[in-house]
């Protein structure tokens, strides 16, 4: 058995919170005075906080018109509002096979660990109750370089104790496949093949996975 440990990305493979960032980030841009289409939220997908920031502000024209402080409290009150949407979360939103696959990894020996850019991804787990399940969790806390670099997989495959080598990591975006790849891991995208590329497999879904098989990818 090749893989010894399962790496999962959290919005877009376990949990659907892009619709929460969206309304969120929708809510700024609006009160900034302009639009923010469901299209230009693709965009945000995977990436940091700030990131995303700077590219709604430059969707809007804004960018490079406000100083760090006012970035800083941009970020805030979005993060606020965002919060504010996924307190209310609960067990009925975590995405289909997600349970059954952990538990089949858990099952077959694998280690399973989360590699997120969120810094709410604590919170979301409680709510969908799902943290048990995680022998490590790596989240926008822990780490200070965004995917594509490595370091979130590489520090939960560090926490596992596992190699690189025998990680397998499941991931929608397309940074963090590459973010995978640049560890030295097996990367299942979680998506449709017209938007990511640079995998080892594709699947639409979580419930779409096979762990006895991807144990020899
Ligand atoms: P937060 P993932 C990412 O989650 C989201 O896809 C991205 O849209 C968000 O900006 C980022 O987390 C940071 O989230 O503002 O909660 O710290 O796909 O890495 O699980
Ligand atoms: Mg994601």
């Amino acid at each position: 058995m090749r893989i010894q440990a399962a790496l999962f990305d959290l919005d877009g493979v376990i949990v659907d919170t892009a619709k929460y960032h969206y309304m969120a980030w929708k809510r700024l841009a609006n009160e900034l005075g302009f639009d923010f289409t469901e299209k230009d939220n693709e965009r945000l997908k995977g990436v940091s906080r700030m990131r995303s920031l700077e590219i709604l502000l430059e969707v809007g024209g804004l960018l490079g018109k406000f100083s760090e402080e006012e970035m800083q409290e941009m970020a805030a009150r979005k993060n606020e509002w965002y919060v504010e949407l996924i307190s209310k979360m609960d067990e009925s939103e975590i995405l289909e096979g997600t349970v059954e696959c952990l538990k089949a990894f858990r099952d077959l020996g694998v280690k399973i660990a989360l590699g997120s850019a969120s810094k709410n991804a604590m919170l979301i787990l409680n709510n969908l109750k799902l943290t048990p399940y995680f022998d490590a969790i790596i989240d926008g806390t822990k780490v200070s370089k965004a995917k594509p670099d490595p370091e979130v997989f590489l520090l939960g495959a560090k926490e596992l104790g596992v190699d690189p080598s025998n990680c397998v990591v499941f991931e929608d975006a397309q940074a963090g496949i590459e973010a995978a790849k640049n560890a030295g891991m097996k990367a299942v995208a979680v998506g449709s093949p017209e938007n990511l590329t640079g995998y080892d497999k594709i699947v639409k879904g979580l419930f779409e996975v096979k762990p006895e098989e991807i144990v020899n990818l």
